[in-house]
């Protein structure tokens, strides 16, 4: 017994110690080291992305725009490869693939080097789904352990590439897109990933009772290892999760049946890999248990009011018809389609086909507009009128002069108009694709924040493009009916990109109505310019925009100080088709106090 083991010792000491695997290495594309503002100013959120970051496309936008990343390579890597992690975000069709150039290099002199061009292509969307990142695999050639450099340069301006990360790998590692396809949030280290494997961070706990972790580790013969997982509640407030391991131990199980509704953020941290990650969840079993029994109210409420026929219930009429249709259909896009049961609620909420785009303030909204709805019967219930004294954003309904659809806006009632005389008033176009929403939904009510300070009343509606110079000033009128200490002689229109062209197309078709507009990433056609003659206009645009030119816009600014009208013209220099929030918003409102109408 002691011989064997004594020669057992011997035995493993007399083998030569076989030279370290090499595993991959993972670097984060916004961890890069290159100096400059263009790349500081381009490290933006992401949440499919991992570590919910990426170095965004107005980073690598202009043509000769160079990432570098320090890459140590720490054993021997024969045959390795380069495989980055990236989207593209806003390009179009047609608008083709973005050539750069990628070159590896080693830090000591005559280490070999690649230099290959590559060609980013079109993924799906945004950025916003773990399904619009796509890998781009790149052959290193042996890499001798050491030190390296990776420069990423942009061969096209407008490329629209954004970096999530990369590996540096050894031969054998394999990785796709339809891997990480799944996985809503995600971190990867070198040594693996930790990621929530469900369609959204929307979790109904009631019914699903567990949350999903995927975990893969990258180091042959290891295994996943959870250090702890919890939940932080709105106060602070800790709560940590049992945690079970499915039987192929590629998943963790966060048992999560027991807690409240809340908003929460969920921190995991993994022994093995290492690596942690943390982001909101929101917890909606018991609002969603209790709907039904809610849009009945309102519908009972709506068929009441119908019957009445009193003033207070004429006013919300079409409020209550609308949120409660409202709900039906967010419930249903919400659902994953069953074909046993179509009312069954099925973990995961959103599928990625008919996938919903921010899933969680959809149900937020509908949370909402519930909790705004009932307050409306509430009223009604007393004799009140639902909306007499009732200050801040309310969802409502229009009937749209165009086609008689019923349609939402969301409307700001600053509370410094309970003791005004008169109040200014700014209507707010989304963008293409976007809803309602968009702009009291937007950086967490900043927009809100800023009316309210400012003693701004805003509607913002859903709207439709060609019809806007039908529907809006209708609308217009509406809420001066509602709203009867809106100022006439302020009224202001603004909106980004389509409704940005919208600004532009209503208040050429209807310049009585507007005593300033302000269009960011959109205007329209310089023959119209001098319609705004009587319009003091502001003209916002990102530079970078390769989603709508700042070409038109600068068009229309030279033409209208040309004919010497009003017009402001502010170009980002390292902007995309986005914007920064505080600084559109305090431009916009800065701009309008400036101006009453004059015509
Ligand atoms: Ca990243």
């Amino acid at each position: 017994m002691l011989i064997g083991l004594l020669l057992a010792a011997w035995g493993c000491a007399a083998v030569p110690k076989a030279a370290p695997k090499a595993t991959a290495i993972w670097r984060e594309g916004e961890d890069c080291v290159s100096a400059g503002e263009r790349i500081a100013m381009s490290r933006e959120h992401e949440w499919p992305a991992s570590g919910t970051r990426v170095l965004n496309r107005g980073g690598l936008s202009r043509e000769g725009d160079t990432a570098k990343y320090e890459v140590n390579v720490p054993v021997d890597m024969p045959d390795a490869k380069l495989i980055i992690r990236y989207a593209r975000p806003g390009v179009r069709q047609g608008q083709g693939n973005a050539p750069a150039m990628v070159e590896f290099s080693g830090t000591r002199a005559g280490a070999p080097a690649t230099r290959t061009e590559v060609d980013f292509e079109k993924v799906a969307n945004w950025g916003g789904r773990p399904v619009d990142y796509n890998f781009l695999t790149v052959d290193l050639g042996d890499l001798a352990k050491g030190d390296y450099t990776l420069a990423l340069t942009a061969l096209k301006a407008k490329g629209n590439v954004t970096i999530d990360g990369f590996f540096v790998a050894p031969a054998d590692f394999e990785i796709s897109k339809k891997e990480l396809d799944p996985l809503v949030r995600i971190t990867i280290a070198s040594d693996g990933y930790v990621a929530l494997r469900r369609p959204s961070v929307v979790v109904r706990q009631d019914a699903e009772k567990r949350l999903p972790l995927a975990v893969r580790s990258f180091v042959p013969g290891t295994e996943c290892a959870l250090g702890e997982a919890s939940l932080t509640d709105a106060e602070g407030h800790k709560h940590t999760l049992a945690a079970s391991t499915d039987a192929g131990g590629d998943r963790i199980m966060l048992d999560v049946s027991a807690m409240r509704d809340g908003e929460y953020t969920l921190s995991v941290r993994m022994d093995h890999p290492h690596a942690r990650m943390e982001f909101p969840v929101l917890l909606v079993g018991e609002f969603l248990s209790s709907l039904d029994k809610d849009i009945e109210a309102i519908d009972t409420a709506l068929a009441e009011a119908k019957a009445s026929g009193t003033p207070g219930a004429a006013r919300c009429q079409l409020d209550l018809e609308h949120a409660a249709s409202l709900l039906k259909t967010d419930k249903a896009r919400l659902m994953i389609a069953s074909e046993t049961d179509e009312k069954k609620w099925i973990p995961g909420l959103t599928v990625w086909g008919n996938w919903v785009r921010w899933p969680e303030t959809v149900v937020l909204n509908m949370r909402k507009t519930v909790s705004q709805a009932l307050e409306t019967i509430a009223r009604l219930g007393k004799g009140e009128d639902p909306y007499e004294g009732r200050f801040g954003e309310m969802r409502r309904a229009y009937r749209a002069a165009s086609s008689d659809e019923v349609c939402s806006y969301r409307v700001f009632v600053p509370s410094s108009y309970a003791k005004a005389d008169k109040v200014p008033f700014i209507l707010m176009l989304h963008g293409a694709g976007e809803s309602e929403n968009f702009f009291p939904d937007l950086g967490g009510g900043l927009i809100l924040e800023k009316l309210e300070e400012r003693g701004y009343l805003a509607v913002m509606p859903k709207w439709q493009s060609t019809p806007v110079a039908t529907d809006m000033p209708d609308l217009i009128e509406t809420m001066r009916k509602e709203y009867p200490k809106i100022d006439p002689q302020r009224m202001y229109c603004t909106g980004h990109s389509m409704g940005g062209f919208g600004t532009y197309r209503l208040a050429t078709s209807k310049p009585e109505l507007f005593a300033a507009i302000a269009c960011a990433a959109g205007t329209g056609s310089v023959e119209l310019a001098p319609k705004l003659k009587h319009v003091p206009t502001l003209i916002l645009h990102g530079e970078e925009d390769g989603v709508v030119s700042p070409v038109g816009g600068k068009r229309v600014a030279a033409k209208m100080k040309e004919l010497g009208q009003v017009v402001e013209l502010h170009v980002f220099p390292h902007q995309s088709h986005g914007y920064k929030l505080p600084e559109y918003i305090d431009l916009s409102l800065d701009f309008f106090d400036k101006y009453t109408r004059k015509h």
